[in-house]
């Protein structure tokens, strides 16, 4: 996932360990647009006037800021500061761009790095000096309006670590003494490493109250012509998320990635015998690959020629990918393929024909999945399902539709899908 490098407390993040980040980036991107909060990217460097401004708010902090103080060889008149976060960076022009009531709500996001010269023990991912986050910095006319917001935050940084990384959290309110000090209140979403018996903070999402408004100038005039001052917040999560994820389901093998998040779901490891059938078991590899992928499941297989299979099933244990399929002369034969699950070790030998799972008919389930809306493909589930129980049809695409995030294929065609919708057997 990481690469060290000659600067303590920095990390390189290689694919296997960026492709989980953007993948929950994806998600709450599209989930605050929804919110009609849009994103912007303000400058990496503060002025030492500007942030210094909010004195109280900076003075715990001061320790871990980081300046620029030359160029070249010559000093800079003025050093400069790299944002450790955005506050001062961004409501000078709050103050700026806010005058009237119709200016509210001002909802920004920004995606960027941070830096925070850390000097206890750097860890990757936990505690590092520069890291990726999200910082959203949202302005209202009424408190009530941002309390609100406070909420809906913490509970998409709810499913982010539910939903998507797999870990049970606890939302809740900070002690007067553990809140951000700038701010009004800190809500923040707490998830426990049971190795190490800590709890860990995940992300926070803040009522800054009317304190940053005061400082800079942020004011409004209402329909009435009175003057009034903005309500804020400020919330965030960052690549630590990466980090709780590895310690809570990380195992004595390695890495343990829940599917959601795991660029690759499914490993497919060829097991040729000497005298067996190479080129049959390397083709049913590709098919399964294909089927997979088919169904909207991202999968690869491993054909490397240098390594034995028993060196890749503990390879791409250790990158934790969650399910790795075999396929050997015996499966070849069976028309099968050995399923293994990375985080219970349960083996299932499954048919070829049902892998990319329409198991949920067979055990009398309705199935909500994503399809390309073709009537061919309709008539096309309709024969491939035609058993003693009777085939399955469409049923009906829900008014309420789950998000559908681009890239999703149709589960029976693998064509783009265009919407969610209900398959079963029916009366
Ligand atoms: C380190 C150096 C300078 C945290 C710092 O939580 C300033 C700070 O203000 C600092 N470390 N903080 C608090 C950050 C508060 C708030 N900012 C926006 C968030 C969410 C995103």
């Amino acid at each position: 996932m990481i690469e060290y490098y000659d600067i303590s407390g920095c990390y390189i993040l290689r694919p296997w360990a960026m492709s989980i980040w953007e993948i929950m980036q994806v998600f709450f991107d599209a989930e605050i647009k929804k919110m009609k909060i849009k994103n912007c990217y303000f400058p990496l460097f503060v002025s030492s006037s500007v942030l210094e401004k909010e004195k109280d708010h900076i003075e715990g902090f001061a320790p871990e800021v980081a300046w620029v103080t030359k160029s070249g060889k010559s000093d800079l008149e003025i050093p400069i500061a790299i944002r450790p976060t955005s506050e001062t960076v961004m409501y000078p022009y709050f103050s700026k761009w806010i005058r009237g009531h119709r200016d509210l709500p001002l909802k920004l996001n920004q995606w960027c790095n941070v830096v925070r010269w850390e000097f206890s023990n750097p860890t990757p991912f936990i505690r590092s000096r520069e890291f990726l986050w999200q910082e959203g910095h949202t302005a209202f006319a009424t408190k009530q309006e941002a309390d609100e917001e406070v909420l809906q935050i913490l509970e998409l940084y709810r499913r982010i670590y539910e939903e998507f990384l797999a870990i049970p959290i606890i939302k809740g309110k900070k002690s007067e003494m553990e809140k951000f000090a700038g701010g009004l209140y800190t809500t923040s979403v707490e998830a426990f490493i049971p190795n190490t018996g800590r709890g860990i903070q995940g992300a926070t999402s803040h009522c800054l109250g009317q304190n940053f408004a005061k400082m800079f100038e942020i004011n409004f005039e209402n329909e009435k012509g009175e003057k009034g001052m903005a309500w804020q917040n400020s919330w965030a999560y960052s690549t630590r998320t990466i980090g709780v994820m590895v310690m809570v389901h990380g195992d004595d093998k390695g890495l343990v990635l829940p599917p959601k998040v795991s660029s690759v779901q499914v490993i497919v490891v060829p097991v040729p015998f000497k005298d067996a059938n190479t080129q049959g078991i390397f083709d049913a590899c590709a098919a399964t690959v294909d089927t997979l992928c088919g169904a909207g499941i991202r999968a690869e297989a491993d054909y490397r020629e240098n390594y034995s299979p028993g060196w890749k099933y503990s390879h791409w244990e250790m990158k934790g990918v969650p399910l790795r399929i075999e396929i050997g002369p015996k499966d070849l034969a069976n028309n099968q393929v050995r399923a293994v699950r990375r985080d219970s070790a349960a083996k299932v030998d499954i048919s070829c024909d049902s892998l990319a799972g329409k198991e949920a008919l067979s055990q009398r389930k309705m199935i909500l999945a994503p399809w390309c809306d073709e009537e061919e493909v309709e008539k096309d589930v309709k024969d491939r399902t035609r058993g003693e129980m009777g085939a399955a049809k469409s049923l009906c695409s829900p008014f309420d539709q789950p998000e559908l995030p681009e890239g999703t294929t149709c589960f029976a065609s693998g064509k783009p899908a265009k919407k969610w919708t209900y398959w079963g057997r029916s009366y």
